[in-house]
């Protein structure tokens, strides 16, 4: 037994060293500091980041981490809540290995189809997807694992598709992970972005562990001061 725990514990902070971070935005303190809102209308709103305009002339709406680092190889979770009005085609996304705001990786929920594409000089390109029914009446996890020139998707934790990169040249090596909406017909809602990879880490003002101490010790701070 005690043999078998000492496992776990190496396998542990076996996959700590392998995976730095987690980064991670649950939208609780109402802002979304840390973010550079790239085109579209972008809202943080009950918890939730809320992309809620409807205008694409300026673009496809997106956000991007304004991260220290690459993301690289590693994990990216995100909650994905459809406005009660949708149909599901609003095509809600994952932005990852943005080498700028117009070009990198993308995975979108297309309208009960999970998919892989580039986003290159802001125009999207088709790589691979399947369909999959869909959940739209609850909040859908997605979870991105990647590594390598490969993507695999996970839907409410359980693998659905795998996609590789077929033209090596043209892939994208790391970048910035950030959302977007493609359709944004009606409002789309994101919750818990985590990040997980080599090289990631919280970092101000997105480190949600770091601003709640500042927020408890700076209220303990007021309280003790009047
Ligand atoms: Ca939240």
């Amino acid at each position: 037994m005690r043999r078998i725990i000492v496992s776990c514990c190496c396998l542990l902070l076996l996959s700590y060293s392998v995976y730095g971070g987690p980064c991670k935005d649950d939208f609780e303190d109402g802002n979304a500091n840390g973010w550079e809102e790239v085109a579209g209308e972008w809202k943080v709103q009950d918890g939730l980041y809320a992309q809620i305009g409807t205008n694409v002339n300026l673009g496809v709406p997106r956000t991007i981490i304004k991260s220290p680092w690459d993301f690289k190889d590693g994990i990216i979770e995100v909650t994905i809540i459809f406005d009660k009005k949708s149909d599901s085609t609003e095509i809600p996304s994952i932005l990852y290995r943005m080498v700028d705001k117009d070009n990198g990786y993308v995975f979108r929920m297309n309208n009960g189809i999970l998919e892989v594409g580039r986003f290159t000089n802001a125009q999207y390109e088709y790589i691979r997807g399947d369909a999959f029914p869909i959940d739209i009446g609850k909040p859908c996890v997605m979870k991105l694992e990647v590594e390598g020139i490969f993507t695999k998707v996970y839907y409410n934790g359980v693998i659905k598709i795998r996609v590789g990169e077929p033209e090596a040249k043209r892939g994208y090596e790391k970048g910035k992970v950030g959302l977007a909406v493609f359709d944004p017909k009606r409002p789309v809602y994101f919750d818990n972005i985590t990040i997980e990879g080599q090289g990631v880490y919280a970092f101000p003002p997105m480190d949600q562990a770091v601003e709640l101490k500042n927020k408890l010790v700076s209220v303990w701070g007021r309280i003790k001061g009047n």
